[in-house]
């Protein structure tokens, strides 16, 4: 029998545009000019990064699948876990093995998806109740900075957070989600962390200056969400895509730069921005950690790394935390 799924909405209606606006506004008129890798992801922008996880290059969704695959039934062993959260979750295909593992310890009651998107939680939530016949999913539509407080953390929890999102966070913004992970979690309450590993800058150059061009697309995507979203006229043939790796903090950089000088109307946001030539505007950066630096700063969170598994070729990590 399948139980049906249950929802907390905690985004509604415009939220998405208002806060698109108010990143343009204070993003656009800075210098260095940066948005959040969020607005990369709408359904052209999600189907690009799909693209990119089956490029040759592309080594971090492989191999974060085969650990899953590997070590899905230790971790269900090892947690006793009866909740599983995971946030970003998507459409879920990341935590397959992980529920499938976690059947067949048979603890397992509830699944909590937790994503940004209302319509892609709805259609994951349907789909993973039908598989998973008694368990409880309950999705959560969240920003995960404002509202992992209200996820249910009784029983035995683990709370999930793959696919190197964590990356995207800059050095301040992870202190923060650390923290906020630390206060949730009880003492029976696990956090499983997936990672990208600081590797040879000419594998890192080739994941994200890929030579079939699709990275290109998908940052050059976002100047379609703003066209989109915001009725901005940004010319997508006036920039470049520039993946870049930062040394002094262990990330690769992906910006986009203007190939002259423009300007460009926004008139959602009711701002005009001018760009130098040369000028980048960031859109997203993916650190890569070693496993001290990233036990250092759990560890600064009051958090304890118990397992660290790499993929065969020790390209990324996948770590257990407890309190
Ligand atoms: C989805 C954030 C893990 O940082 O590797 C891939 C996004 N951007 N290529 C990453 C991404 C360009 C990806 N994450």
């Amino acid at each position: 029998h399948a139980v049906p799924p249950t929802f907390d909405v905690h985004l509604h209606g415009d939220w998405r545009v208002r806060a698109l606006i108010d990143e343009v506004r204070s993003g656009l008129t800075a210098s260095p000019k940066q948005l959040t890798p969020r607005w990369l992801y709408d359904d052209r922008g999600s189907e690009l990064f799909d693209e990119i996880t089956r490029l040759p290059e592309y080594y971090p969704t492989e191999a974060e699948r085969e650990i899953l695959l590997t070590r899905a039934g230790e971790i269900a062993e090892r947690t006793g876990a009866d909740t599983l959260v995971e946030l970003g979750s998507g459409t879920s295909d990341k935590t397959r093995a992980l529920l499938d593992a976690f059947d067949e310890a048979g603890r397992l009651r509830r699944f909590v998806p937790f994503d940004v998107s209302e319509q892609t939680l709805k259609y994951a939530a349907a789909i993973l109740a039908e598989r998973h016949p008694g368990l409880h999913v309950h999705g959560v539509v969240g920003d995960f900075h404002e509202h992992l407080a209200d996820v249910p953390n009784d029983g035995v929890p683990v709370l999930a957070f793959l696919g190197s999102t964590i990356g995207n966070f800059y050095p301040d913004e992870r202190a923060r989600f650390f923290g906020e992970v630390a206060d949730w979690m009880t003492d029976d309450a696990w956090f499983l962390l997936g990672v990208d590993l600081v590797k040879p800058i000419d594998r890192l150059m080739a994941a994200y200056n890929d030579p079939a061009g699709i990275t290109a697309q998908f940052t050059l995507n976002l100047l379609n969400v703003l066209n989109r979203e915001l009725a901005a006229d940004f010319d997508l043939s006036g920039f470049e895509h520039v993946g870049m790796w930062d040394p002094n903090h262990t990330r690769v950089d992906l910006r986009l730069r203007s190939l002259r000088e423009q300007s460009v109307a926004i008139i959602g946001a009711e701002v005009d921005v001018e760009f130098g030539e040369g000028e980048e505007l960031r859109v997203e950066i993916s650190t890569k950690f070693t496993r001290e630096q990233i036990g250092a700063e759990l560890a600064a969170a009051g958090l304890v790394v118990e397992e660290f598994w790499t993929d065969t070729a020790g390209d990324v990590g996948v770590l257990l935390a407890r309190r």
